[in-house]
């Protein structure tokens, strides 16, 4: 049997994408669409976490037909996730979102490039990292991921140190991009249909295409990588969610 790689873990993530109905939206009455637009936005400062330390939230507009809007949590009680997901149902503003798709993780770091670190360290200078702030970038790009295990391409059949040197190349690659793009991986396995989310922010849509092109051609992702839908979007300002309704 190969050997798993250690991961740490840090919040957890609801990635709840939505679409507006907008043929429902047209039939509401004006006092009813008042009341949605106010619930939006009661629900958007309830999401907003007390401090930093409580989480993080971030919306979007998304483009193309996939979704409209994804409310992007990151939260250390998957309860919270799952009262803001029945807080959101539940209000006026419910009545005109369809759910198109949702992804679970949580925050994930794997320790094949942490060797002589110990976990203290570890929990200090990546608490960052394992309790992400929303970055301050306009434009979101989120899809599932698999590790494929298939015939002799079966990630969970290599080697520890094979696993360590294609991620090793994997960092390298994601890296000449530090700049550009802003990676949270989230873990999956056992919470969601696919093993891992990945989250990129950057300033516009084309660093995405540049860095996961660039990847398809790396052993990580050439040999190893099987995807979910991607979904592109870019943040917006709960004025501006207001402005899209009306
Ligand atoms: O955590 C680190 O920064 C260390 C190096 C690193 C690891 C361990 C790293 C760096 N990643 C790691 C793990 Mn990644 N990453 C992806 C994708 O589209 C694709 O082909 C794959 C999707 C992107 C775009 C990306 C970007 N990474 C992982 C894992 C877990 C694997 C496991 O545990 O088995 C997955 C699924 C994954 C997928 N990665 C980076 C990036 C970028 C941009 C970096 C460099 C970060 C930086 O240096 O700023």
């Amino acid at each position: 049997m190969s050997e798993a790689i250690e991961t740490i873990e840090g919040w957890y993530a609801l990635h709840d994408f939505r679409r507006i109905d907008w043929t429902r939206w047209r039939g509401l009455s004006e006092t009813e669409r008042q009341a949605a637009l106010d619930a939006m936005h009661s629900i958007v400062s309830a999401y907003q976490p007390s401090s930093p330390d409580a989480g993080s939230f971030g919306l979007y507009s998304i483009l193309g037909h996939k979704a409209d809007l994804l409310f992007c949590h990151f939260r250390p009680d998957p309860k919270t996730l799952g009262e803001f997901e029945t807080m959101l149902d539940k209000s006026p503003l419910g009545l005109v979102l369809t759910r198109p798709y949702s992804y679970f993780s949580v925050v994930e770091l794997s320790k094949y490039l942490a060797r002589g670190i110990s976990e203290d360290q570890i929990h200090t200078t990546l608490k960052r990292r394992l309790e992400p702030a929303i970055p301050d970038r306009p434009y979101v790009c989120f899809y599932p991921m698999n590790k494929r295990r298939q015939g002799s391409d079966n990630w969970y059949m290599t080697t520890r140190e094979e696993r360590r040197e294609l991620m090793k190349n994997h960092g390298i690659i994601g890296h000449k991009y530090h700049e550009d793009v802003i990676q949270i991986i989230t873990g999956s396995q056992g919470l969601d249909d696919w093993e891992w989310g990945v989250t990129l922010f950057a300033n516009d849509p084309l660093p995405f295409k540049k860095l996961i092109y660039e990847m398809r051609f790396d052993e990580a992702s050439a040999r190893f990588a099987d995807f979910g839908p991607f979904y592109v979007g870019s943040r917006l300002a709960v004025q501006d969610l207001a402005q899209l309704l009306s």
